[in-house]
């Protein structure tokens, strides 16, 4: 016991004199390793040898370690407080160097224009809701009134991922959720990226952003869905601008559109018009009227309820808004380019 007594001291004075020659945080990072290291800590060690000692003295000697531990504990998380307050003293720094400089994060352009894009339809009482990247063949097409096979599906042709997963085409797939889980009346819409078999060009990407709009309730028509894209559009891109629908067709609306906007370059004056190629007008978007068999394949009774729907590349929109004429820009982070949306 007086042995064990001894060794306690002898240690107490090895950590002492260890801690005075201790100057930066690595140094006291090995001190606290050697002395309190779970493995082989001289402290760890010191209560392994305490199964020798006789039941009687076994109390005694480990009151003693336990009180060499607490101090050395705080002596080491002291002294760890005075190496982080120290003083650099200016002929060991030049404190004349100028501070780092940390470069300020920004939302990504498309990201600020989609917000826009949100907040014109939150004001207009629609609410927002997103959804997976990855979605099943169901939700994707067949809901959408695409049959298997059918060759309406080129167009929208992704990436597979095994028989029945892919990447989803457009953000329609969280629509049809979406009419699924809740009851009309239905205002969403749904912001998102989407993937098609592209080749990459100016006007290309095989992965773009897109936001979809959805209206369900009873008495909805088409007038209903002119006026809101009217308001969202002018809201987005000046009163100015005129908009035409043209007949179109998608398997999902019926009837189905391409919504127009006039050319806010030229105005149809000039025939090598960047924008519109002299024709005056911009395809912008595509909508419709909810084509019966969708309702019908998510249970709601096409006799009470009808609904309209759009969807606009966000990619697309951005460039006509400020002019860009090559969508890839949006994706190289040049902060040249980026910083100018930011700033703001
Ligand atoms: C385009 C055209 C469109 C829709 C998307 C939709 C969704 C459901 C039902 C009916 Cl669940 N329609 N979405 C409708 C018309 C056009 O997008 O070219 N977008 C870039």
């Amino acid at each position: 016991m007086k042995n064990f007594e001894s060794r306690v001291d002898e240690l107490r004075k090895k950590f002492e004199g260890a801690l005075a020659g201790v100057n930066d945080d690595r140094a006291l990072e090995d001190l606290r390793n050697e002395f309190l290291s779970r493995k082989r800590g001289h402290l760890t060690l010191f209560f392994d040898d305490l199964k020798a000692l006789t039941p009687e003295e076994r109390p005694v000697a480990g009151k003693l370690v336990n009180e060499l531990k607490i101090q050395v504990q705080e002596a080491l998380t002291t002294r760890q407080g005075k190496l982080a307050t120290r003083v650099v003293t200016p002929d060991k720094a030049d404190l004349t160097l100028p501070g780092e400089k940390l470069p300020w994060g920004a939302p990504h352009p498309l990201m600020l224009f989609q917000e826009e894009i949100e907040n014109i339809f939150l004001a207009m009482g629609f609410s927002i809701a997103e959804g997976p990247e990855i979605e099943t063949d169901y939700y994707n097409f067949e809901a959408l009134n695409f049959p298997p096979h059918h060759p309406a599906r080129d167009s929208w042709d992704t990436l597979y991922l095994g028989d029945d997963l892919l990447l989803r085409t457009h953000t329609s797939p969280m629509q049809i959720r979406v009419m699924e889980k809740f009851k009309p009346p239905i205002r969403i819409i749904i912001p998102g990226k989407v993937y098609r078999r592209e080749a990459i060009d100016p006007t290309h990407l095989p992965m773009f952003c897109q936001v979809e709009g959805l209206l369900v309730d009873e008495g909805v028509t088409l007038a209903h869905l002119k006026g809101t894209l009217e308001h969202f559009l002018k809201t987005l891109l000046g009163d100015k601008i005129e908009i035409r629908f043209r007949p179109s067709f998608f398997p999902f609306t019926e009837p189905s559109a391409e919504v127009d906007i006039s050319c806010i370059l030229c105005r149809g004056k000039d025939p090598a018009c960047p924008i519109c190629g002299g024709t005056g007008w911009k395809e912008l978007l595509g909508a419709g009227m909810v084509d019966p068999q969708v309702l019908k394949n998510v249970n709601i009774d096409p006799e009470r309820y009808s609904g309209w729907a759009f969807g606009l590349g966000i990619e697309r929109t951005a460039m006509f808004r400020y002019q860009i004429a090559d969508m890839r820009i949006f994706y190289e982070n040049d902060l040249r380019f980026t910083r100018q949306f930011s700033l703001k």
